[in-house]
């Protein structure tokens, strides 16, 4: 006889700790949380809205990648947002959403880091890091203007066969314990509230983000649309959040939006 594995229990709503002014919906599945609350935005949505959902059947990734999810296996949500900021400010939002995540899960995860955008990874050193969060931010033209949808995908409990690429991890691989999904999920949206403010304050963000980002220091191959590939050292984050990489030729700037993929050379 073969046994099946454990069920993996529901998130308890009425134990989520919403942050002051935010609303926390949870759904059983749909397509992609994002598009969700795109569509929610659209039709007059306030900010504020959290969408969870215990099963994301076509998540999305950036440029038309996918995202997926087993049920109940992670945390997928978007979270619609107005920031209070100069338009210029709006370029850090992934970078301060990747931060954010890194920030809620470093405490069970010490080799937890950022890949320039905003990847988070487990990083033991080795160079190339697993994901365990991914991120996607869309900006939203509304009839109460810009808003911005911030969907995060965190590996929660996968397992290894359940991750659909081999650099990707999961919090309960890396720790070897099960994980409590209700309460990671409080404490992401907790971090993600409370460091809201650092838009305000860029170059704080600049500083804390390039702290915590493996990218630089290291020699990369930055993939650009159409297929270019440029290499050279990755120097530092600009103020608008895009990387500075080196040459021999000299300095050159990717913003996040522009790239295809900034790889290990
Ligand atoms: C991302 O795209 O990393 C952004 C993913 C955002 C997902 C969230 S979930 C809630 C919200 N609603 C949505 O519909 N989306 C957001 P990108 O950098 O393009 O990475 C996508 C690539 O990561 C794929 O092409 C795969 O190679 C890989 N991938 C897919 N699923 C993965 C997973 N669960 N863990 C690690 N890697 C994965």
């Amino acid at each position: 006889m073969t046994s099946s594995p454990a069920p993996r229990p529901p998130l308890d709503l009425d134990r989520v700790a919403a942050p002051a002014g935010w609303r926390v919906e949870v759904v059983e599945s749909t397509p992609s949380t994002n598009a969700a609350v795109v569509e929610r935005a659209r039709g007059g949505e306030q900010p504020g809205l959290v969408l969870v959902t215990e099963h994301q059947t076509a998540g999305r990734g950036r440029l038309d990648r996918s995202w997926e999810t087993p049920a109940r296996s992670s945390l997928t949500f978007s979270v619609l947002l107005r920031p209070d900021v100069p338009p210029a400010s709006w370029s850090w939002l992934p970078l301060l959403t990747g931060y954010a995540v890194q920030a809620a899960l470093a405490d069970r995860l010490p080799d937890v880091a950022l890949k320039w955008p905003n990847d988070v990874l487990v990083d033991d050193g080795s160079g190339t890091g697993r994901k365990v969060c991914g991120i996607l931010v869309e900006r939203v033209e509304t009839d109460d203007g810009p808003v911005a949808v911030v969907g995060v995908g965190i590996n929660v409990d996968q397992t290894l066969d359940e991750l659909p690429v081999a650099l990707a991890t999961s919090v309960s691989l890396e720790t070897g314990e099960p994980v409590e999904r209700t309460g990671l999920l409080s404490q992401v949206l907790g971090s993600l509230r409370g460091l809201q403010g650092l838009l305000d304050d860029v170059e704080s963000l600049r500083r804390a983000y390039a702290d915590v980002c493996v990218t630089l220091g290291r020699t990369v191959d930055v993939h650009l649309p159409g297929g270019d590939v440029r290499r050279g050292e990755a120097l530092d984050i600009d103020a608008s959040g895009a990387l500075v990489v080196g040459t021999d030729d000299g300095a050159f700037t990717v913003a996040a939006g522009d790239v295809v993929h900034v790889r290990p050379a």
